[in-house]
């Protein structure tokens, strides 16, 4: 399996996550691709692909053009407003306000962001586009003929939508993908969502769409972050309705209820009638994570992938969440070559 990865995301390290009323250092951080790429090379895993920049007509397919706008042009609209910290939104457009883009930039950043632990630097874009393009160079060698590869996105994509960032994900890597996909010729397509957290912005992107299969297995949202969206009865809308498939599981879950859900969740797909297979691979489903609540230890991490390599799809993996950073190698490694023994 080829793995897709790249420097690019040393340059998005903000100082703090606001977290419990505190800034701490943030969750998501760069040493989790260290301790990744040590336990790819660790277990051989070191057929290496540069990544090929994402094309921006597919980036503005999966979000909406004045929020890419927005993002690329943030830290410099930042520092021109005269501040020089790190970007935390603090205003949001909560009900019955207008949802219109203001002017001001404290007023946007507000706009385009749906929680305030994320916050924009310096090179939070180079690095969410390179892992954008992480995603793409992926698609396209699963759309080329490898029968799976690893994409090791970092900032992750999944709570980012068609215009709003938050839960550290920038740019949707898995939409991009899985919108790849269908552009390289996938007639259906479905994304996988096994991070603890509900894939939010994935769902959202997808939500009208029959052609993109959503399908997430996550913490229910009464207890968990993202908090509003990820219930059982969301099943998609308009020509997507029954096209989402939401699994919200009690904090505390094992691997045997949760791997009764993926089973679940893969014979959904199989009825689905899909080409290719986008995973977003979070692995803070693990029992020492910090901030999640699920209970899989490190062999379980082999069953998810062998579970998911035997269903014979063509297969993107994209690297979401997971930040018990000293098992996240191990765990996210597990996976794959699971996947491979199948
Ligand atoms: C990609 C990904 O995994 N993003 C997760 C973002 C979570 N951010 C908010 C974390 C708040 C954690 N609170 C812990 C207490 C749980 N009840
Ligand atoms: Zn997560």
């Amino acid at each position: 399996m080829k793995v897709v990865r790249g420097d690019g995301h040393r340059a998005h390290f903000p100082d703090g996550e606001i977290s419990g009323g505190k800034l701490v250092r943030p969750f998501e951080c760069p040493e989790r691709v260290e301790y990744i790429e040590a336990a790819l090379d660790q277990a051989g895993l070191t057929d290496d692909v540069e990544p090929t920049a994402v094309p921006d007509s597919l980036l503005r397919q999966v979000h909406d053009t004045d929020y890419v706008d927005f993002l690329h042009d943030a830290w410099n609209d930042w520092t021109a407003a005269g501040y020089s910290g790190d970007m935390i939104p603090t205003c949001f457009p909560a009900r019955r306000m207008v949802q219109r883009v203001p002017n001001d930039i404290d007023g946007r950043l507000g706009y385009y962001a749906f929680a305030a632990e994320t916050s924009i630097t310096d090179g939070t874009w180079a690095a969410a586009h390179e892992a954008a393009s992480i995603a793409h160079t992926a698609q396209k060698l699963v759309s080329g003929g490898d029968a799976a590869a690893f994409a090791l996105c970092r900032p992750p994509g999944h709570h980012a939508s068609r215009d709003f960032f938050g839960g550290y994900c920038f740019l949707n890597n898995a939409a991009v993908a899985a919108q790849g996909f269908r552009n390289d010729g996938a007639d259906r397509v479905a994304v996988l969502d096994v991070d603890f957290h509900h894939g939010n912005g994935t769902q959202d992107i997808f939500w009208e769409r029959n052609d993109v299969f959503f399908a997430s297995l996550h913490g229910d949202p009464r207890s968990e972050f993202p908090h509003f969206l990820g219930f059982a009865d969301e099943t998609g809308a308009g020509d997507g309705a029954g096209a989402t498939l939401n699994h919200p599981m009690e904090p505390g879950t094992g691997f045997e209820e949760w791997s009764a859900a993926l089973g679940d969740a893969l014979a959904r797909i199989e009825r689905h009638g899909v080409d290719a297979l986008v995973v977003s691979l979070g692995v803070d489903t693990y029992l020492a994570d910090p901030i999640s609540s699920f209970k899989l230890d490190s062999p379980d991490f082999s069953t998810m992938g062998r579970m998911i390599g035997e269903a014979g799809m063509p297969t993107v993996y994209c690297m979401e969440g997971g930040y018990a950073v000293e098992e996240i190698g191990v765990n996210t490694v597990n996976v794959l070559t699971g996947h491979l023994d199948a």
